[in-house]
C-alpha cells in the first residue's frame, strides 16, 4: 500500500545548499521522488498550508521564514511515507526533540529554522498535495 506525502525543504535548507542531503537521505530510505520543484511560495498559499497554527503566536514569523526565499517542494511516495518522512525529518524542535541521524537532529539549531516539512498525516498529506501540486 503506497502513499504520497508533501515534502518541503524550507528556505534556510536552500540557502545552506541541503537541498541534496535532503534528497538523498529520501532516496535511500527508498522513497520515491514523484515531483521536485523549486518556488518561491505565495503568501496565500503559506497561509492555507499552516491553517492550523494561525491562532498561535508564532504564526508571523512562520509566513515571514516560509516566504523569505525559494524553497523545494516535492512529492514523495512509499509504503508509509507519511510516518517513514517525519521520521527521517525528526522532532519539530531540532535540539529537544529531534535525535542524531535524522535531519533536523543532524543540521538544524532553533525550532523556526528547522530544515524540512513533511506531512503529520494521511488526511493532512491530502489536503497539503492538493494546495501545493493541484495537477498531481
Ligand atoms: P512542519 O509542519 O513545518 O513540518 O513542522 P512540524 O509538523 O514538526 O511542527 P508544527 O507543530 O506543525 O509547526 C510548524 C512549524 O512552525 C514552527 N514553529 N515554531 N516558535 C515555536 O514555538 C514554533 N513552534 C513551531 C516550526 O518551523 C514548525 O516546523
Ligand atoms: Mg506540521
Amino acid at each position: 500500500m503506497s502513499e504520497r506525502t508533501l515534502v518541503l525543504v524550507k528556505p534556510d535548507g536552500v540557502s545552506r545548499g541541503l537541498v541534496g542531503e535532503v534528497i538523498s537521505r529520501i532516496e535511500r530510505k527508498g522513497l520515491r521522488l514523484v515531483a521536485l520543484e523549486l518556488r518561491n511560495v505565495a503568501r496565500s498559499v503559506a497561509e492555507e498550508h499552516y491553517a492550523e497554527h494561525k491562532d498561535k503566536p508564532f504564526f508571523g514569523d512562520l509566513l515571514e521564514f516560509i516566504t523569505s526565499g525559494p524553497l523545494v517542494a516535492a512529492i514523495v511516495e512509499g509504503p508509509r511515507a507519511v510516518a517513514a518522512f517525519r521520521q527521517l525529518a525528526g522532532g519539530t524542535d531540532p535540539v529537544e526533540k529531534a535525535t542524531p541521524g535524522t535531519l533536523r537532529g543532524d543540521y538544524a539549531l532553533e525550532t523556526q529554522f528547522n530544515l524540512v516539512h513533511g506531512s503529520d498525516s494521511v488526511e493532512s498529506a491530502e489536503r497539503e498535495l492538493k494546495l501545493w501540486f493541484p495537477d498531481n
